[in-house]
């Protein structure tokens, strides 16, 4: 997966040489208006957590705040319902479309369908794995292989000069999206060395915090001995923190945990002990989506990769940030 978004990169930027963005049919879209805004066509992955609650916000304001004439739907997590908003903002001709893939497979078609009319198309948040690069003008959004292997880093440096076995339980995101591919192997790899580290478990919790603790449950049932808990997001590492809790054990103590986004929520379980570590993702991108699409409809070249910057919070680091943490 890594080489094949450092190749992603080289031939996004080849290509974008000779790469011409939207057809300027700007004034005959959204409803009849005639005010020359920029319409933008975004297709939301869904509303599954605090990451993405904050992320809409960040999008819905920043079009409003940069006078970009935005077109929402949220697809509820489901690939058909993606593809039905995106071939329907093609219909309206729109001049961009946004997205934020649900799984990283299938959507050559679709993207075709888009090109053949067209509009440029803005990946944000999440990657596609289309060969064919020219298919959109560029992907936004942070490096999720980095996020698991910050999370293994911790765990290793954790564990350091201890005897094991660890033994590990994965709270996989949505089945087949680039976060829940690339926290799983950036972790994992990170792990692998030592072989006292063992993952006992992994499973989807869909990113949600019902199905968090729903398989935390399940988890443990299955297994007396639970060390540390790896959940690919905050909202999902709360849903197991409550089964966690239900079942007489103290979180952050008996068992470990650690999560990623960032979210308040998650942060104010750090804060109070209940989460140990949590690898920073973050869900702002309206800003430099907006700018974006005004580059991108006026035939800009833009970088074909615009990586989120990200850090990671510990207990004192998140109660020194919650206070001014604006999601
Ligand atoms: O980490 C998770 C959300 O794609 C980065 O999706 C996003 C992930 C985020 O549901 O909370």
């Amino acid at each position: 997966m890594i080489l094949h978004r450092m190749s992603a990169v080289v031939a996004g930027v080849v290509l974008l040489g000779g790469a011409m963005a939207g057809c300027g049919n700007g004034n005959q879209v959204s409803g009849g208006t005639d005010d020359g805004k920029i319409t933008l066509g975004f297709s939301q992955v869904g509303a599954e957590s605090g990451w993405r609650t904050a992320n809409t916000k960040s999008i819905q304001d920043s079009a409003a705040a940069a006078g970009v004439d935005l077109k929402f739907a949220d697809a509820q997590q489901k690939q058909e319902n993606q593809i039905k908003a995106i071939r329907s903002y093609i219909a309206q001709k729109v001049d961009v479309i946004a997205f934020s893939p649900v799984v990283e497979t299938g959507w050559d078609a679709v993207l075709q369908e888009a090109k053949a009319a067209n509009i440029p198309v803005i990946l944000t948040d999440r990657a596609v794995d289309s060969q064919d690069k020219t298919l959109y003008k560029t992907f936004i959004g942070s490096d999720f292989v980095v996020e698991g292997q910050k999370a293994g880093d911790w765990l290793v440096k954790e564990y350091e000069g201890k005897s094991g076995p660890v033994n590990i339980v994965q709270l996989e995101g949505t089945t087949g999206s680039a976060p829940a591919n690339d926290r799983k192997s950036g972790f994992e790899e990170k792990i692998k060395a030592d072989p006292k580290f063992k993952i006992i478990a992994s499973q989807t919790g869909k990113f949600t915090r019902a199905d968090g603790k729903e398989v935390m449950e399940a988890f443990l049932k299955a297994n007396p001995k639970i060390d540390v808990l790896y959940a690919h997001n905050d909202d999902m590492g709360l849903g197991a923190i409550e089964a966690i809790e239900a079942a007489g054990k103290k979180p952050g103590t008996d068992i470990k945990i650690i999560t990623v986004d960032a979210v308040k929520d998650g942060m104010q379980a750090l804060a109070d002990g209940k989460i140990n570590y949590i690898v920073e993702c973050s869900p702002l991108l309206g800003p430099q989506l907006m700018d974006l699409v005004k580059k991108v409809k006026a035939g800009e070249q833009v970088e074909p990769r615009i990586l989120t910057e990200e850090t990671t919070f510990t207990r004192e680091q998140a109660k020194e940030a919650l206070p001014t943490r604006k999601y």
